[in-house]
């Protein structure tokens, strides 16, 4: 494939209805709690002892009613970590809920956890581990397979509806000292079947892992990538015959997954978007004595700028106690997370302004349509352009110290280059340089006093499109 043909096809790559929906959501929760809550651990051995598991005051709402207040979406509960303890009273293994004390062995944490997020109008997604330190099916293959799809079943029948199922890459050994091959084909189709509108993440086609836990994410983080980034450690025979065989080595924590550069030797392409999972904490799940390892506000809202406003989502992880609570430093710093999200989003500048263009498709894909609110209506550039720019006109003079920038994804991802300028005091100075859009960039630059703004796109693949400009 010539150099032209790659960056058509590349241009050409769109996400399905589903990874739409879930890129919307874009700010979302972790909730780690299990049997590790109990042990003071990140990873069980599979040995510990449901009599372990006991708390008195769970409030799952309370947990749903603090992620909502934060400016989160969705909620995704660890049903089951790498231990094998169940936080539902699985019918195909004693390792859960039902031989705790906890109600008397008649609780189930994935209701409750699932019904608070309905009732305050969350989404709720699980986190299933594949490995499995207690169950001695695992190791065996076809019988632990089983065993992990009729899990699956049970999640996705029993708990109304599901927007993520979680698989972590985590593969250890059995206590037969093998390891598990998954099924991986299989677990996807339980979930296609059961739940055709939920994202199947990390370990799964359709969200990616950014490649470290740490909350950064690329500066030009692509949604269009290889084809054998889904698949790394999974489905070798997810390759097709005519596709060009992948490179021996293939790391997702490599700086460039989706550049000119990195694509060029025409490898087939997918829609793969990243998502950033960090936790407040310093670990996953709680322990007393990180108490004072809660990261700070400031630290917060980088990882939201760098994450949600590069293109990638944003997993915040909570860790809920003991008793079943979060705890009050963890939730006073969440708290105020979502009042520093509404200061900052507070009012957009650019509503009733007026944008023009140096080029546009046709009269249905003008400037003007950026303004509108409507995701359906974008402004489209027009194929191959020359530098096309866009220019707001807010009306007065005003001081802003942030651009949000979304292109249309829908007809795929296309920028790779843009300046924006804003003209102050009759001269025009620039603001912001970057590269990828995407679902959204969020610029931001000292505050400065301007009436115009102008993005120019420098680089684009086939044409630019973009859906929605915002100013604060
Ligand atoms: C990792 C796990 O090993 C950690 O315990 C945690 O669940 C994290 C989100 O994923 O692979």
């Amino acid at each position: 494939m010539g150099a032209k043909s790659v960056i058509e096809a590349a241009s050409k790559v769109v996400p399905s209805e589903r990874q739409l929906k879930w890129n919307d959501l874009e700010f979302y929760a972790f909730v780690h709690f299990g049997i590790n809550t109990f042990s003071d651990s990140e990873w069980g051995t599979g040995g510990e002892s449901p009599e372990l598991f006991n708390p008195q005051k769970l409030n799952a709402l309370q947990w749903a009613k603090i992620i909502k207040a934060a400016g989160m979406k969705a909620m995704i509960l660890t049903c089951k970590h790498h231990d094998g303890f169940c936080l539902w009273p699985s019918a195909y293994t004693e390792h859960s809920v039902k031989n705790s004390p906890w109600k008397d062995g008649g609780g189930d944490v994935v209701f409750e956890a699932a019904a608070a997020c309905r009732k305050v109008g969350i989404k709720f997604g699980v986190y299933l581990s594949p490995w499995d330190r207690h169950d001695l099916r695992y190791g065996q293959g076809e019988p632990y397979n089983d065993y992990f799809k009729n899990q699956l079943r049970e999640l996705l029948t029993n708990y109304g509806d599901i927007f993520c199922v979680w698989f972590d890459g985590a593969c250890g050994e059995g206590k037969n000292g093998r390891k598990q091959e998954y099924d991986w084909e299989g677990y996807f189709s339980v979930v296609r079947e059961l739940q055709p509108e939920a994202v199947i993440s990390i370990c799964g086609p359709d969200v990616r892992w950014c490649g470290n836990e740490s909350g950064v994410c690329r500066s030009s983080e692509w949604s269009v990538v290889p084809y054998f980034y889904s698949n790394a450690e999974l489905l070798p025979s997810d390759s097709r015959k005519d596709d060009i065989p992948p490179p021996k080595k293939i790391n997702l924590t490599v700086p460039d997954l989706g550049s000119r550069k990195k694509i060029k030797k025409g490898y087939r392409l997918i829609w793969y978007p990243a998502e950033v999972d960090v936790s407040l904490r310093k670990g996953w799940f709680y322990h007393a004595n990180e108490d004072f390892d809660v990261k700070p506000l400031s630290k917060l809202m980088d990882i939201y700028y760098n994450s949600v406003g590069a293109n990638a989502s944003m997993l915040l992880n909570l860790s809920p106690n003991k008793d079943g609570l979060i705890a009050e430093r963890d939730m006073e710093t969440l708290l105020a997370m979502g009042a520093q999200l509404e200061i900052d989003f507070n009012e957009n500048l650019a509503e009733d302004s007026t944008m023009t263009c140096s080029c546009r498709l046709d009269g249905e894909h003008d400037a003007q349509n950026v303004l509108d609110g409507n995701p359906d209506t974008y402004w489209h550039s027009g194929m191959n352009p020359k530098k096309p720019w866009i220019m707001i006109d807010l009306g007065d003079d005003y001081d802003i110290d942030k651009v949000v920038l979304k292109e249309h994804i829908r007809t795929g991802q296309q920028i790779e280059k843009f300046t924006l300028y804003g003209k102050t005091g009759g001269k025009w100075k620039k603001l912001y340089k970057g590269t990828v859009i995407g679902h959204k960039r969020i610029c931001r630059f000292d505050e400065i006093r301007v009436q115009y703004i102008k993005l120019v796109i420098e680089k684009t693949r086939c044409f630019a499109t973009i859906e929605a400009f915002e100013a604060y």
